[in-house]
């Protein structure tokens, strides 16, 4: 019995001490170095190659390394026996919260206008936003943590969800038929949707369409949310005003690509919230010993839907 980690963008060594700080008798291996691929039972994964986790005849649990499972869905060949399960941690919540706060005020404070200004020396006053609606895609954890702080911070808070939700004091929408009620009054559009075939390209010209004139964008969720030209197109023809982002369709963005160099767009290279080993570690060991003793697991991730 051993966990395999394939790491992707993650530092694997930093996984394993904290791991190995939880219980030092773990047998944790390192990808590519996997020794008898019969002794994995359990793998901690982020983007690895499609089709590596059918050589692991014993595997029980595919634990991400982040919040995220849309890159564990793109593998055509996922095992069937085995249960999946995402990253739920108060330090991730808490940092998305905070990228979240961040976005929102330097866009109602005005905070790029006023580092334009300052490059020639201008002291220009602006009046922040009046009253204006932020809307929240997806209301899972990240999301219900951002609605609630922001709502506590006298924002007048909106969210949406496949499902419906109940979160006090927040009126929340739900499902197709309140989902242009839901764009209508949103100034400030937050996306932290999972990725999934029903919401992939939800960020598209339908839906900038359906925002009131000079909404805002934040993008924290998967590049593949967002049609990019019709952002541009979106930002351009002046409906929307900009947008943050900083999640992208490929990663890193490469150097050429519009979006570094567009006047309305704030860039941020994926970092809005990272897992934390030393935070995380205590979960996945867990579900390690759950998965051993056939418990039900943590956070485990629905097949169907994809999240
Ligand atoms: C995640 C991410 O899914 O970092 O945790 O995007």
């Amino acid at each position: 019995m051993a966990i395999l980690i394939i790491p992707g963008k993650f530092n694997a060594n930093h996984w394993k001490q904290a791991l190995l700080a939880r219980d030092p008798a773990l047998d944790i291996r390192i990808w590519p170095d996997t020794g008898n691929c019969a002794d994995i039972t359990f793998v901690l994964v982020w983007h690895y190659p499609p089709g590596e986790l059918k050589k692991y005849p014993h595997l029980k649990c595919i634990s991400s390394l982040g919040a995220g499972v849309d890159h564990i869905f793109k593998d055509p060949e996922l095992p069937a026996q085995a249960a999946i399960v995402r990253v739920v941690d108060p330090l991730l919540i808490r940092d998305m919260t905070h990228y979240i706060l961040w976005a929102v005020l330097q866009q109602v404070r005005h905070i790029s206008l006023y580092q334009q200004q300052q490059q020639q020396a201008q002291w220009r006053p602006h009046v922040p936003f009046p009253e204006i609606t932020i809307g929240i895609m997806g209301l899972g954890q990240l999301g219900q943590d951002a609605a609630q702080r922001l709502h506590a911070l006298k924002f007048s808070v909106i969210g949406w969800s496949r499902t419906a939700k109940k979160l006090p004091g927040i009126e929340c929408l739900s499902g197709d038929a309140e989902w242009h009620a839901f764009l209508k009054r949103s100034a400030i559009l937050v996306n932290l949707l999972p990725l999934t075939p029903q919401t992939e390209n939800i960020l598209n010209e339908d839906t900038f369409a359906l925002l009131p004139k000079n909404a805002y964008i934040i993008n924290v969720a998967r590049g593949q949310h967002l049609v990019e030209n019709d952002l541009l197109t979106a930002l351009d023809s002046g409906h929307l005003s900009g947008a943050c982002l900083d999640v992208f369709r490929e990663e890193p963005l490469p150097a050429n690509h519009p979006f570094w160099h567009h006047p309305k767009i704030l860039i941020t290279p994926h970092i809005a919230s990272i897992s934390n080993p030393a935070s995380v570690a205590a979960q996945i060991v867990e579900n390690y010993q759950r998965s051993l003793n056939n418990q039900p697991l943590l956070y485990q991730v629905n097949r169907e839907l994809g999240y």
